[in-house]
């Protein structure tokens, strides 16, 4: 196992993004946000529409269960070797950014067992706005939220809201229902991020998850070009 995974984003890479027999290893993608906002629903609708033209795999990480992973196995989003859940045992952070052994160790099973492998997303178990990845552990990261969990959220900051590459405000299809209101949101997620991208998804829409996999597959061209 490798821990020497430290950059600072896809441009910066470094001897880490080869495999020990010098092949390009996959692009890692993490996925957190609070409980509930979407983030197994976003993971499996990125299988769904990806797993067509990529090789792909998945990682869950929840407490004390294989929840996630069986729902994306039960829904057959990728066949059952491209999954691999981690039970964290603690709070879900302590293994996408304190200890990440367990999941760099799943990362690497998966690229040693179906590799070569374009892409692997990384779900957080659901945590609170302060969770992040480390980046020892995957080049991008994803943070969802939902407009359900109030509008105010993005306001509020936090590291997950300011930071990660791609905010992803779901359920939008829900907002008329819990009076959340888009255009602020969008707005205070504009004050927070900057010119960091925001995405307004909604799974039950028509275009369901296809801006985040147009993200990702911008991400993952940049990826192969520097590589
Ligand atoms: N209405 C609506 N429900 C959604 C959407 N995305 C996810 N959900 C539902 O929200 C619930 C929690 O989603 P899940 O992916 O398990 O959340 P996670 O805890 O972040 O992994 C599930 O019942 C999903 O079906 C969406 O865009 N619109
Ligand atoms: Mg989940």
């Amino acid at each position: 196992m490798h821990l020497d995974h430290s950059h600072d984003g896809p441009a910066a890479v470094g001897a880490d993004a080869h495999r020990p027999d010098g092949t390009r290893r996959a692009l890692r993608i993490g996925l957190g946000g609070p409980v509930g906002s979407g983030k197994t629903a976003t993971v499996a609708a990125l299988c769904r529409e990806l797993r067509d033209q990529l090789s792909l795999a998945v990682v869950t990480n929840d407490i004390y269960t294989r929840e996630d992973a069986e729902f994306l196995l039960r829904n057959a989003v990728l066949p059952p070797e491209r999954i691999q859940a981690v039970e964290t045992g603690a709070c879900p952070h302590t293994a996408i950014r304190d200890d990440i052994s367990a999941n760099l160790e799943a990362v690497e099973d998966l690229e040693d067992a179906v590799g070569p492998l374009d892409l692997i997303l990384v779900e957080s178990g659901g945590d609170n706005l302060t969770a992040t990845f480390s980046k020892g552990l995957v080049d991008a990261q994803i943070f969802v939220i939902d407009v359900a969990g109030g509008d105010d959220i993005p306001r509020k900051g936090g590291p997950g809201v300011t930071t990660a590459d791609l905010l992803v405000v779901n359920k939008t299809d829900l907002a008329p229902y819990v009076g959340s209101d888009l255009e602020r949101m969008a707005r205070d997620a504009k004050e927070q991020r900057g010119d960091l991208p925001v995405a307004f998804t909604s799974l039950r829409g028509e275009r369901g998850v296809g801006p985040v996999a147009d993200w990702v597959r911008e991400r993952l061209t940049a990826w192969t070009a520097t590589a």
